[in-house]
């Protein structure tokens, strides 16, 4: 069913505490944590606690909890102190675009200058 945990996903694992990360931040829907390899100066995950494959996927099933995800990656720049200088939140789309986790997951990139458009 749209939104279940799935046991064969990484960032359900991160979720359920099974897989350790650097949380940043949580919510009652999301979790923000540092990425593994990280690109810029600050790389912040931000993803929802529900499990859907993509951004796409997550906006149609869940709409709230995807702007919940849109606000917590605003949120963690504010924290993170990279918003007065900008910058980027990614949404990788499928596997051509350089998707790998397919868990829908927010990244907050800055800390340094962003070039566009983005390779
Ligand atoms: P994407 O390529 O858009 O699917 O991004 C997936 C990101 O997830 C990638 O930047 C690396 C990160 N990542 C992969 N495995 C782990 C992990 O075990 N822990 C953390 N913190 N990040 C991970």
């Amino acid at each position: 069913m749209a939104g279940e945990p799935r046991s064969d996903c990484l960032f359900c694992k991160i979720v359920a505490g099974e897989v350790p990360a650097t949380v940043v931040r949580e919510t009652e829907t999301t979790v923000a944590f540092r990425d593994i390899n990280p690109q810029a100066p600050t790389h912040v995950l931000v993803i929802p606690k529900e499990h859907h494959p993509d951004a796409a996927a997550l906006a149609a099933a869940a709409p709230e909890v995807a702007a919940d995800v849109l606000r917590e990656a605003g949120e963690v720049a504010a924290q993170e102190k990279i918003d007065d200088a900008g910058y980027r939140i990614v949404l990788n789309t499928g596997a051509g675009a350089g998707q790998t986790v397919f868990h829908a997951h927010a990244h907050v990139l800055g800390g340094r200058g962003l070039e566009w458009p983005p390779g």
